[in-house]
């Protein structure tokens, strides 16, 4: 039978490698989150990178780059990390290219994944569907924050989790798995209030974001579920 895991860091990635999974990367505050919004808002392909030196290159041969360090978005880049910064008829059909704190690092670290998909409470429904056809093992990966443990991926994590073993039949679950969806359990009346004390979602209220963690935390805003296809996220088909 199948496996589902929860990884709660990219650090410990290789750890739970198999050639065989699919790799479902989260960074729900914000960057896969905002990925989804920018493919439901018509983008055509997303270049994820880690270095910003990589985005500036991009930036440089006319692509729109979105750049982010620490909640903030680089100046002299064309965005920030904000899902709504992608809600804009400027990145309809095109290749845009984004780089991010923990998120697009979680991306590098897992590429060699024999699939690696997206996802975020804004497509979860479409997520958890497709994985359960998919009669693979999935390893849901946490981006955290800078290798650390963060809630809100876990959350995430927890919550993806819940929805594929709930038919005992497909999926065994991994120690991690139970554990985030024993989390997602006590959460998930209300994510937001069990989120407040958390360290990013304390970062991006102070950077006046509450609106963006809010809007991370609504469910099902598109059933786009981004693949990387070599160097290329793309909306699956
Ligand atoms: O860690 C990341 O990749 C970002 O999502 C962080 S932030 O929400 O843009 O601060």
């Amino acid at each position: 039978m199948n496996t589902v895991d929860v990884c709660i860091s990219p650090q410990l990635y290789p750890v739970y490698h198999k050639d065989s999974s699919i790799v479902v990367v989260i960074d729900i505050l914000r960057a896969t989150s905002a990925m989804c919004t920018a493919f439901e808002h018509g983008a055509a392909k997303i270049i994820p990178v880690a270095a910003i030196e990589e985005a500036a290159e991009y930036k440089k041969q006319g692509f729109l780059v979105g750049a982010e360090r620490n909640g903030i978005a680089i100046e002299g880049f064309d965005f920030g990390n904000s899902p709504f910064s992608y809600m804009t008829e400027k990145i309809k059909g095109q290749t845009i290219v984004i780089s991010t704190t923990n998120g697009t690092q979680a991306i590098h670290a897992a590429r060699n994944a024999y699939k690696l998909v997206i996802g975020a409470f804004t497509n979860i429904t479409a997520l958890c569907n497709w994985l359960k056809l998919q009669d693979r093992n999935v390893l849901l990966l946490c981006s955290g924050w800078k290798n650390k443990f963060n809630l809100e991926d876990t959350l995430f994590a927890g919550a993806a989790a819940g929805i594929l073993m709930e038919d005992h039949s497909l999926f065994k679950s991994g120690d991690g798995a139970l554990a985030a969806s024993f989390l997602y359990e006590s959460a998930q009346d209300n994510p937001y209030k069990y989120l407040r004390n958390s360290s990013h979602t304390e970062r991006l209220a102070e950077l006046g974001l509450k609106k963006d963690i809010k809007y991370c935390f609504s469910l099902d805003q598109t059933a786009v579920i981004p693949v990387l296809e070599g160097k290329y996220l793309v909306p699956l088909s």
